[in-house]
């Protein structure tokens, strides 16, 4: 199953039986940051096509898909007159534009506040802290000194915590109901768990083990 930006078509997909009046369009490559909005899209129920960008053969290079996203990067998702990039982005407007689906909370709550720190601590705190890891470690592969430019960039391990203390009080990242910042750290802590950054957090690894085995995730990551 497979298509391309430049013949424009696309794979349809979502659950069928719900009806959202939409025409979105998500732009994806499997493995890749791509995944957070698709999770969501299929934990929200909503129809969307799909449009798979071949990224060894550099679709996502070419003038089509540059019009999109200048950057050449998945994810990107339009409806309409939005076109949006940014993973996190495209997961908060996502929520939003279902928000009577539950996936974020209402606007001026003080779930809504945490709602904020929690989706700003993914994209702002845990990943830069993963990359930093990763970054670390093929310095020291290759056999060089690493030289750390920051105390904040190389503190995983203590970003990490706060998420494993959390995640001693409540089921999910927000409490007892699974958010879009579920899927945005979710996703990251997956990543997080291949390098064998989080051995040692117990409730992020339970917590992780129960979002992933729900039927989206499964669904958005199938091929
Ligand atoms: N900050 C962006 C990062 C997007 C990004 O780096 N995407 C990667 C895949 S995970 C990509 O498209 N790489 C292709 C390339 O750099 O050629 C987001 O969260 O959406």
């Amino acid at each position: 199953m497979t298509n391309s930006l430049g013949s424009q078509a696309a794979i349809q997909t979502g659950i069928k039986n719900q009806s959202n009046n939409s025409n979105i369009v998500l732009y994806f490559h499997p493995g890749t940051r791509a995944v957070r909005p698709r999770w969501l899209l299929e934990e929200l129920g909503v129809s969307y096509d799909l449009v798979l960008l071949n990224l060894k053969e550099g679709e996502h290079k070419r003038k089509p898909y540059l019009a999109i996203n200048p950057a050449a990067k998945v994810p990107a998702l339009t409806e309409g007159e939005v076109m949006l990039t940014e993973s996190l982005a495209i997961c908060m407007y996502l929520a939003d534009r279902f928000q009577e689906s539950g996936f974020s909370p209402a606007l001026g709550t003080a779930d809504r506040a945490d709602y904020y720190k929690w989706m700003a601590y993914s994209i702002g705190t845990l990943e830069p802290a993963i990359l930093e890891k990763i970054r670390h470690r093929k310095i020291e592969d290759e056999g060089g000194k690493y030289i750390t430019l920051s105390q904040a960039m190389t503190e995983f391990d203590v970003a990490a915590g706060v998420l494993e203390m959390a995640l001693k009080k409540s089921q999910f990242v927000l409490g007892d109901k699974f958010t879009a910042a579920d899927v945005m750290i979710g996703s990251l802590m997956n990543w997080a768990n291949s390098l064998h950054l989080i051995d040692i957090h117990q409730n992020i690894l339970e917590w992780l083990r129960r979002v992933t085995a729900r039927p989206a995730y499964l669904r958005a990551t199938k091929d």
